[in-house]
């Protein structure tokens, strides 16, 4: 096994165990499998330094320079919350290849309060008040960090660059907020952008309840991470058997305490969220993000499209390639779980993207060759480069309309009558699985289904009595579908609260020859929640009318897929996804983090395909030519 993969499979175990002892099973790992390590270790010289903060915090970096280095160098940094190390040093031939092979200084920062960092933390901590000059936060952090090292570190060209993945992704965004005047390029990959609308914690105001726990808790219940412990290996079994939400933790984490005082869109989220906060991106900035991403896709698409309001210096680009959470940072990218690409995406964003990048605002080497927005599009299995995202200019919206007998189609109903729905009875005692079960914990050192549920077949949910389904003949040619989705259903429910699951499907044809397993797969391109509470406003949730026909969009997010001709498009509407998304109790309360066991009741959701209630997903379908 290449030691890239390997990197990219141990990237979570930062957050469970220390970094010591992470890196000593890592280096054995690696050690067994592939080049031993210890033979590029002499490459880099590991210094540890204690950087002092404005309100004399000091934060523990290490700074890795390499030992031939000739001429002067630029610095790539990252902080992160899941701990920094010397030995880190070992692996930067490896882990970064083409950056190592172009030559920087690399330096890598503990956060606040995180490992051997001083002070306190703060999940996601929100922007500083500035007119108070002692304030600090994740930008001043980092201002003062850049402000130190092109003073003290050596042989450095004055300039910093900063890059990272997920919570370190975002900690490559927030700089923009108080740009040092050394930091020349950023590249924020798969920041969590809005924990509450889309990533994270929340999206559309169903909480991811095992994400979410498991995340908390590794991370805030001790300085150096933890790992939750489960008595069952079925996490299904345990979290329902654990029940009501207001059964789960004892609320001394603080984030799980933020869960329950802040659970809607309020101005705690508000104030957490990019959107509110990044304005002009005033220092160039490669945004990234993985289409199968299942923790932070929505927040780099959000900071992409808020920067490009203001983005008159053309300093703002985009990159979406078919990966999960990370995808991009180790292997091929040939494939994921059981989906083939047909082409080294990871590698050619590694080469052809990310390193030109820094060498070009960096080190002045190169040409700036970089779209405004490059996308992998799936299906179709094409890098694409388009001038604007979404590529409004190149697509029509097209509606796709649900019809009796589980039919789909771009045609409208023209029937009216009272009868035009279908039905199902959603009983939180009985919730759909999000993926198969067993289902083992989020980050299970033995191996997860976390990493590639996104590309699960849908076929071990379908036909289930709970989950609706409706699907389109063979297609007679390609529908391609590039920018934002949404799923607008007419439905009622007998509660006076439910959840709408909406996926979106690839069918592939029975017959296919490279594969037989993949005949007639269910590929989910799309699949989101909303909480219907919210259907009016994220910010002032309300009940809903039992019974009343009540219009609900469901937000499917941004892709770029190909449905290609024979395949059939497929949409699945159903009220549960457990345990990534807490179960509705179907019963409106105020708080459903207080809810109790009695107040979880089944449920009747009618899904309306009427000509009045025309129930649909709105697709931007390409109609132009690139
Ligand atoms: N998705 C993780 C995270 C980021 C930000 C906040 C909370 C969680 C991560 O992988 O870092």
């Amino acid at each position: 096994m290449n030691i890239e993969r390997i990197l990219r499979r141990r990237v979570k175990l930062y957050r469970l165990v220390c970094a010591a002892i992470l890196l000593a099973v890592f280096a054995v790992t690696a050690g067994a499998q592939d080049q031993p390590p210890t033979l590029q270790a002499a490459k880099y010289e590991a210094i540890e330094a204690m950087i002092p903060m404005r309100d004399g915090v000091k934060l523990y970096t290490v700074i890795c320079v390499p030992k031939n280095q000739s001429a002067a160098l630029p610095i790539l940094m990252q902080r992160t919350p899941y701990g920094s190390s010397p030995r880190l040093a070992n692996f930067l031939p490896f882990a970064y290849k083409e950056l190592d092979a172009d030559g920087y200084i690399f330096a890598f920062q503990d956060i606040r309060g995180k490992y051997q960092s001083e002070g306190e933390f703060r999940m996601n901590r929100p922007p500083r008040d500035k007119s108070d000059a002692k304030s600090v936060d994740e930008a001043s952090d980092t201002y003062d960090t850049i402000d130190w090292l092109v003073k003290n570190v050596k042989n450095n060209n004055g300039r910093v660059g900063i890059f990272g993945v997920s919570y370190p992704g975002w900690l490559a965004v927030v700089p923009l907020t108080e740009p040092h005047p050394a930091l020349k390029a950023l590249s924020p990959q798969a920041l969590m952008g809005d924990t509450w609308l889309g990533d994270d914690f929340f999206h559309q105001g169903g909480f991811r309840l095992s994400y979410g726990y498991e995340y908390v808790y590794g991370v805030e219940s001790a300085k150096g991470g933890a790992e939750p412990k489960f008595d069952t290996y079925d996490m299904y079994e345990w979290y329902l058997k654990k029940g009501a939400l207001a059964n789960f933790l004892t609320p001394t984490l603080p984030t799980w305490k933020d869960f329950i005082a802040h659970p809607t869109f309020d101005n705690f989220w508000q104030a957490r969220s990019a959107s509110h906060y990044l304005q002009a991106p005033t220092v160039p900035t490669l945004v990234v993000a993985g289409w199968f991403d299942q923790e932070d896709f929505f927040g780099p698409m959000q900071a992409y499209m808020r920067m490009e309001k203001n983005d008159q210096q053309h300093h703002n680009f985009l990159v979406v390639g078919p990966w999960n959470h990370g995808g991009w940072r180790g292997g091929d990218g040939d494939r994921l779980g059981n989906i083939e690409f047909k082409n080294a995406t990871g590698k050619y964003f590694r080469e052809k993207i990310e390193a030109p990048f820094f060498a070009y605002y960096l080190k002045d080497q190169g040409e700036l060759k970089q779209p405004e927005a490059i996308t992998f599009q799936t299906g179709s299995n094409e890098w694409k480069s388009y001038t604007q995202w979404p590529p409004t200019n190149l697509t029509t919206e097209r509606k796709l309309y649900f019809h009796a007998n589980g039919k789909l189609s771009f045609d409208a109903p023209t029937a009216d009558g009272k009868k035009e729905f279908d039905s199902y009875v959603s009983d939180p005692a009985h919730p759909v699985p999000y993926r198969k079960r067993p289902i083992e914990p989020t980050y299970f050192q033995k191996g997860s289904g976390w990493y590639t549920w996104l590309t699960e077949d849908q076929r071990f949910v379908d036909r289930r009595p709970d989950v609706l389904t409706w699907e389109t003949a063979p297609l007679p040619e390609d529908v391609t579908v590039s920018g934002q989705i949404i799923a607008q259903l007419f439905a009622s429910t007998s509660g006076t609260d439910s959840d709408w699951v909406v996926k979106l499907i690839d069918v592939y044809p029975e017959e296919w020859p490279d594969n037989y397993r993949m005949g007639g797969y269910q590929l989910m391109v799309a699949g989101e929640v909303l909480r219907g509470r919210y259907h009016k406003s994220f910010e002032a949730p309300e009940p809903l009318v039992p019974n009343k026909v009540t219009k609900f969009n469901v937000f499917l997010i941004h892709k770029d897929h190909c449905f290609k001709k024979g395949h059939k498009i497929m949409v699945q509407v159903q009220s549960t996804w457990f345990p990534v998304i807490d179960r509705n109790p179907q019963k409106y309360v105020e708080n459903i983090f207080k809810a109790k066991d009695s107040d979880y009741i089944p449920a009747t959701q009618r899904v309306f395909r009427s000509k009045s209630f025309a129930s649909c997903i709105r697709l931007p379908v390409v109609t132009g030519l690139h």
